[in-house]
């Protein structure tokens, strides 16, 4: 099977299942676990903040933020197709009782300007409307299709919500992805957001974990939130040495799933009926509209199955997540299958 689904069915290579077996562990709860302190270390580096925070996903480092960044019957604003909002089961809610106040990016980017976020502001409204609490953003987007924001975007977002008082969290579950597309380090993408959360597990391809990155302060409060909420690990050293590696090593060969994913696009946008523009593709994620092949996302994404190709249906959209474990013969394989599938060869006949 060719898995497209997402980046986050990588398996663990080699290097890390021999760091995993070879790691030195401890208590966590206790912080004396090596490893984990030095995987903590090694993120707060790299990003150029104070402290990071090992958490066992990607969502519970989003929440811990949420939670800490507000006050309940607060409102946070985030791009409607953002992941905090549509696929985190109402978790700003339920955690933090903050409601979710969803805005579109009308250049469909995914990333707000900052006049579509003033726009919604709610500051120093009368004391009977729900004051603004957090700004989200994401990067890469996912839901957007792997869209990138730039370092001076993300610094004039924070620049101007900091002037209001108002924290701002990046959610950058790919922002190793982001950074390799753009050229320009991590810490430059995330440099002036207050918290900032990125998955080991995704493109980077450790089989666990997620990071939290922020201000000593900050990161000693999720510290208390991750082990109310039953995050609190033991010997997880285990895990953070696969985490170390994917830190370490994976953002190098990230460009690799990038040329794949645009090779995929182009292949995808001659095919009949399919909505996709393929100098859009900038990462790993190709999302593509088959509403014009009269056909379901679900029903392709099954047909595609039968011919050993996994891909996930969003709406009348398909999304396809380029990683390691995708080769370039993989995604001429895929082209090939989606060709069949959406008939090019039909239509020919057709006339
Ligand atoms: N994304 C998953 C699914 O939940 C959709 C995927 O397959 O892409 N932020 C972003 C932008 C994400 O894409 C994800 C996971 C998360 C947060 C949550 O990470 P986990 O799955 O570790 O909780």
């Amino acid at each position: 099977m060719i898995d497209l689904r997402s980046d986050t069915v990588t398996k663990p290579t080699q290097q890390m299942r021999s760091a995993m077996a070879a790691a030195e562990v401890g208590d966590d709860v206790y912080g004396e676990d090596p490893t984990v302190n030095r995987l903590q270390e090694r993120a707060a580096e790299i990003f150029e903040k104070e402290a990071a925070l090992f958490v066992p996903t990607g969502s519970m480092g989003n929440q811990i933020a949420v939670k800490l960044h507000t006050k309940p019957g607060q409102e946070i604003l985030i791009e409607k197709r953002g992941h905090i909002f549509n696929s985190e089961l109402g978790g700003p809610a339920v955690n933090s009782g903050v409601m979710v106040r969803p805005l579109k990016s009308t250049d469909g980017s995914g990333h707000l300007t900052w006049d579509e976020i003033a726009a919604a502001l709610h500051i120093e409204t009368p004391y009977y409307s729900s004051p603004t609490g957090l700004i989200c953003l994401e990067n890469t987007h996912n839901f957007a299709g792997g869209r990138v924001m730039s370092a001076e975007h993300c610094a004039d977002i924070c620049d101007r919500a900091h002037m209001l008082n108002l924290p701002v969290h990046m959610d950058g579950a790919r922002i190793f992805n982001a950074s390799v597309a753009l050229g320009t380090p991590v810490a430059e993408l995330t440099r002036k957001c207050d918290s900032v959360q990125f998955c080991l597990s995704k493109g980077l391809g450790a089989p666990v974990g997620s990071m939290l990155v922020g201000s000593k302060d900050f990161i000693d409060e999720a510290l208390v939130w991750r082990k109310r909420l039953g995050g609190g690990m033991r010997q997880v050293g285990i895990l953070a040495a696969a985490g170390l590696i994917a830190l370490e090593e994976s953002p190098k060969r990230l460009h690799e799933d990038h040329e794949n994913a645009s090779r995929l696009a182009e292949g995808i946008a001659e095919l009949p009926g399919v909505d996709l523009d393929p100098e859009k593709v900038v990462t790993n994620i190709v999302i593509f509209d088959v509403a014009g092949t009269g056909r379901s996302s679900r029903e392709v994404c099954s047909q595609l199955k039968e011919k050993g190709v996994l891909a996930s249906p969003y709406g009348s959209a398909i999304r396809m997540v380029t990683h390691r474990d995708v080769s370039a013969e993989d995604i001429e394989l895929t082209i090939v299958a989606l060709r069949s599938v959406l008939g090019r060869g039909d239509h020919a006949h057709a006339f």
